[in-house]
């Protein structure tokens, strides 16, 4: 790997709080192992992969072109979903776990009834997932909807044609730590330290674009 090969470098953003902010719903120890050492890998095994894309374009190497793709995929999407992650998180002394205002709640509440049912939805689907991935609430724009869909392993929602603005990830690395093998019970957890003001800032930047 030259310098000559000059790609775009990622880097792992700040978290907006502290590691035991998100306390007692996510612990410290999942928070810093999640953020310092899962997400810096994505970001590390993005920035190696589209370095050898860069040095394939270079040379032409249309196979090798191909080859990357499933690797900037993978730790592509792992940095984009753990970077809206910590956003739509905050603790609860901050933003966290406060209901949702204006337009996302009137949205919220016109497709599935109130908060308390479409967290009982959201959550069914998202634990129903089949081994790694995550459970998103999404924006599909040409129908101005609402969409509550889940994405395997670390594929953004971008792939189903929609726009993420709240997502929740159901690795194990998310809450075994803490919660074992019962995933039910971090999920339900996690909604006391959900932003709703990120993802009602993330429904108005997507409905105005
Ligand atoms: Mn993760």
């Amino acid at each position: 790997m030259g310098a000559n090969y000059q790609a775009q470098q990622y880097t792992l953003p700040d978290l907006p709080y502290d590691y035991a902010a998100l306390e007692p719903y996510i612990s410290a120890e999942i928070m810093k192992l999640h953020h310092d050492k899962h997400h810096r890998t994505y970001v590390t095994n993005l920035n190696k992969a589209l370095e050898q894309l860069a040095e394939a374009e270079q040379k032409q190497d249309l196979s090798k072109q191909v080859e990357l793709q499933s690797a900037i995929k993978f730790n592509g999407g792992g940095h984009i979903n753990h970077s809206i992650f910590w956003t739509n998180l905050s603790p609860v002394n901050k933003d966290g776990g406060k209901k949702p205002e204006g337009a996302l709640a009137e949205a919220i509440n016109q497709q599935y009834g109130s908060l308390e049912k479409f967290i009982e939805i959201f959550s069914a689907k998202t634990v129903g997932i089949q081994g790694s991935g995550w459970g998103w609430l999404g924006y599909n724009k040409e129908q101005n909807k609402l969409c509550i869909v889940t994405c395997d392993n670390q594929d953004p929602l971008s792939t189903k044609g929609l726009i993420p603005l709240l997502g929740i990830d159901v690795w194990e690395h998310a809450y075994y730590l803490q919660y074992k093998n019962v995933r039910a019970e971090y999920v339900k957890a996690i909604f006391n330290v959900v932003n709703w003001k990120n993802v009602a800032e993330r429904f108005a930047l997507a409905a105005s674009k």
